[in-house]
């Protein structure tokens, strides 16, 4: 049995001296090992075997020496975190987790890779959603920087809640990359944040076998990386036989949790060691052949019949684990009980932070109406007034923005700046670990996936803000699309959004990348068009516990609309912001944001000139529309009345056919001109636009309008469908209202309540139940089945019935 940690070095604890099995262990280890990962890519005749078979001995020294876990419980708070950031090498993680003793990875889960089982939580990329896996992993250099984040996790809540004698939160994070983390961009651009920091407590493991997809790594990498991660403030270590020597790796790894910097282990591996074609890049994601894979079972002197077979001695081999990770646990609990005693006020908050809750009064940062300012103020100004409180008042804010600190005004009062407490920075701006406001330099994309790892470590621990112009969100979209597929909360502060930036040109001008936003799944994009609005976007942003939201923000002034603008207004997406009395309206205007003080003037000057009677919709969130009942969606739209509706918008009209007959939107990249003269050249005036909506009315009045106008209906099901709202009502029989299926962590003995991607999840009186969306919208006859089996076993009382009903 391995010893539990005693010593500790620089903060992070070090289990004690290993005794190490003997070798012939670690080789029936090994070769059953690749074995098996040979066999279950050859089973479907496809997948990742190459490096998953390369890096076998790095998981012995990983999992059974020196990583800190608990099968029985994967997510213990203090565990380390373990990050495959080369996650096509799913399958060593998944055989690890079979081996180790995580009860859920079972033989038969095993099996179940690339199959059509719908259930299978062996995909082919890690998902954060299924047991042991810390974050979703496969768009490669991405993994490198959740892993910072993870460590940045630890090295805050260390500075915050530790105390002597009481180290409540000292875990390590260990992150494994391949040759392809190392060219990948963001994993470059965190590696050298994680220098500067001087994250001690991350260890990257490098399988160095020099194959990529397309041949060996240098014909597009001949650089020296040991001397690049040197330079870059990691400690470098080597390790040359990683292929068989487990003891030098774990020495290794061990090292790494004494060094006072990072560390970077640079392992020599062979892709799809034992294989005929191994050290070959043929190996990296394709099966190995049937004939293969004999042979391999009989040099290793395995016998070639037997497929997916486990002798006991290498389950044996880790029979100490399940043992260790609880007595681990228990240390844990014990040390956090001690420390309730010794500092119950601290221990308060903490079990908050673990917990995942923010402390109940947090609505008390969010403005109320009549403090917010009523002259023309910049919307990224009205975010800065709300970010400021919420920084400086909660714990769980991490305040972050990529060297925009004096445009995006989220530095917040009595901030502390997250840095190495070692540093001195020439313009005096220093900090410690206990800080939440980050420079994260000129770094978008890591700045988003570091968030990602924040707020992975422990669900509503963290809750991540970035900050830049909205333009350079697209450098970050990879990492914000991600956050999204995991269900990973976080708010990002997009300022200078659309032609309203201005002189700064077509560069700045991000005419196309609300429609990016708008369509990708899980996001809220929430362009608020005053200070009221922006409150409500804040309150949207929070509650979506499980889902990443951008505020979209102006650099120009904006007019302030006290008695028309509605923070509840934003949580249903759309809202009627100007009524015409009874139905003798003659057209709709959209206004989104910035551009709504172009619909008001239009709708003055239409009924001023031409006697055009026009209502006036304000439209921040598409995505919170969607999620609302048929009837209120119509109620705002009237795509019944015959009467046309326009959308007025200084971006790309993509997504607003739903919505509108017509727009006043971009066509082309804008151009460098001051915001209110770029508006004026693309026609942004109340003259100009009038104009056109009369000309529009008009026509409208001759020819007629289609019916269906405005009522899009998407088939699909679950998100975007008008049987969501519907479903809502009927099991809530109206008393709540379709905003609330946004709002997660019910309360045992609460009120129903609903959350959909990337679960489903509800709860009625004390039971709350949680299930993949693919059981709401069935897309097969097979997995309509496998619905019906899953619902018939989830009982409410008195609702089972009408539920399955609505949902099959
Ligand atoms: C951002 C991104 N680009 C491309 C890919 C497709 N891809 C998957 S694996 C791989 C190369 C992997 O090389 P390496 O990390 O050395 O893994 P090995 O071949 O050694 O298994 C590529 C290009 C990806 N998953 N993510
Ligand atoms: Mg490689």
């Amino acid at each position: 049995m391995v010893p539990i940690l005693e010593e500790k070095t620089n903060g992070v604890p070090v289990l004690a001296d290993i005794s190490f099995e003997p070798q012939e262990k670690h080789d029936l280890v090994l070769k059953v090992f690749r074995a098996f990962i040979a066999d279950q890519c050859q089973q479907y005749n496809g997948g990742h075997p190459g490096s998953a078979m390369g890096m076998a001995a790095i998981g012995i020294a990983l999992y059974k020496y020196v990583m800190k876990y608990s099968p029985r419980n994967c997510s213990y708070f203090n565990r380390d975190r373990f990050v495959l950031s080369n996650g096509h090498a799913c399958l060593w993680q998944y055989l690890f987790m079979h081996l180790v003793g995580v009860k859920s990875m079972t033989l038969d889960q095993l099996k179940s890779y690339h199959s059509s089982r719908t259930d299978s939580i062996c995909p082919g990329h890690p998902e954060i959603e299924n047991e042991g896996v810390e974050v979703t992993t496969g768009p490669l250099g991405q993994g490198v920087a959740n892993a910072v984040g993870l460590a940045m996790a630890t090295k805050n809540l260390a500075a915050t809640y530790n105390r002597p004698g009481f180290d409540v939160v000292d875990n390590m994070t260990w992150c494994m990359i391949g040759d392809a983390c190392l060219q990948e961009g963001v994993g470059l651009e965190a590696v050298s944040l994680a220098g500067h920091w001087k994250l001690n407590n991350l260890c990257v493991i490098y399988d160095n076998n020099s194959i990529t997809c397309d041949g060996t790594a240098d014909v597009a990498n001949t650089e020296d990386i040991n001397a690049k991660m040197h330079a870059t403030g990691w400690n470098v270590l080597e390790v040359s036989q990683g292929d068989t020597d487990v003891v030098a790796i774990a020495n290794a790894l061990m090292a790494a949790r004494k060094s006072d910097k990072p560390t970077f282990i640079n392992v020599r591996t062979t892709i799809a060691y034992g294989s005929g074609n191994a050290g070959n890049a043929k190996t990296h994601g394709a099966a190995l052949g049937v004939e293969d894979v004999r042979r391999i079972k009989e040099s290793f002197g395995l016998n070639p019949d037997e497929q997916f077979h486990i002798p006991k001695g290498v389950y044996d081999f880790f029979q100490d684990i399940l043992d260790r990770g609880e007595a681990l646990e228990k240390k844990w609990q014990d040390t956090v009980q001690r420390y309730s005693k010794e500092h119950p006020i601290l221990a308060t908050e903490f079990g908050l932070r673990v917990a995942g809750r923010m402390p109940d009064d947090w609505t008390q940062c969010i403005l109320p109406e009549d403090q917010l300012p009523t002259e023309p103020t910049a919307s990224r100004k009205s975010a800065g007034l709300i970010t400021n409180l919420l920084g400086e008042k909660i714990s769980s804010f991490v305040v972050g923005t990529a060297d925009l600190t004096p445009s995006c005004h989220v530095a917040f009062n009595k901030k502390v700046d997250f840095q190495s407490p070692d540093l001195r920075t020439s313009c005096g701006l220093n900090g410690d670990y206990s800080g939440r406001y980050v420079h994260y330099g000129i770094r978008e994309h890591a700045m988003c996936s570091i968030s990602n790892g924040l707020a992975a470590f422990h669900k509503g621990t963290f809750l991540p803000m970035t900050s830049s112009f909205f333009m350079f969100y697209l450098y970050a979209a990879p990492a914000v699309r991600m956050a999204a597929l995991q269900g990973l909360q976080q708010i990002h502060i997009a300022t200078h959004d659309s032609i309203g930036t201005g002189e700064d040109g077509p560069t700045h001008q991000p005419v196309e990348l609300a429609a990016l936003y708008r369509a990708m799944p899980n996001t809220l994009y929430i362009r608020p068009c005053d200070s009221e609005e922006v409150a409500g976007a804040f309150i949207a942003a929070i509650q979506a516990t499980e889902t990443p939201t951008i505020i979209s923000l102006s650099r120009q002034n904006l007019p302030q609309y006290p008695k028309r603008s509605s923070r509840e207004g934003v949580a249903r997406g759309a809202y009627v912001f100007s009524e015409v009395e009874g139905e003798q309206f003659d057209v709709t205007l959209i206004g989104v944001g910035s551009e709504m003080v172009y619909a008001m003037e239009t709708r003055d000057l239409l009924l001023q000139k031409y006697g055009i009677k026009a209502r006036v919709v304000s439209f921040p969130c598409q995505r919170l529309f969607e999620q609302q009942r048929r009837s209120y969606k119509q109620s705002v739209l009237k795509p019944g009345s015959g009467k046309p509706t326009v959308v007025i918008e200084a971006y790309a009209a993509n997504g607003w056919e739903r919505y509108a007959d017509a727009s006043v939107s971009m066509r082309r990249f804008g151009k460098s001109l001051p915001s209110k003269a770029a508006y004026e050249y693309f026609g942004y005036e109340a003259d100009k636009i009038a104009l056109k909506i009369k000309d529009l009315v008009e026509e409208v009045r001759k020819d007629g309008i289609q019916v269906l106008r405005g009522d899009f209906r998407d088939l699909n099901g679950y998100l975007g469908s008008p049987a969501v709202g519907d479903m809502i009502d009927h099991l809530t029989h109206g008393r709540y209202r379709s905003r609330t299926h946004r709002v997660r962590r019910p309360a045992p003995g609460s009120a129903p309540r609903f959350s959909f991607p990337p679960f489903f999840e509800f709860a009625w009186g004390a039971e709350m139940k949680r299930l993949p969306l693919d059981h709401l919208a069935p897309q097969s006859d097979k997995e309509r089945q496998l619905a019906k089996q899953r619902w018939a076993a989830t009982t409410f009382p008195g609702v089972e019935g009408k539920l399955s009903q609505y949902l099959l």
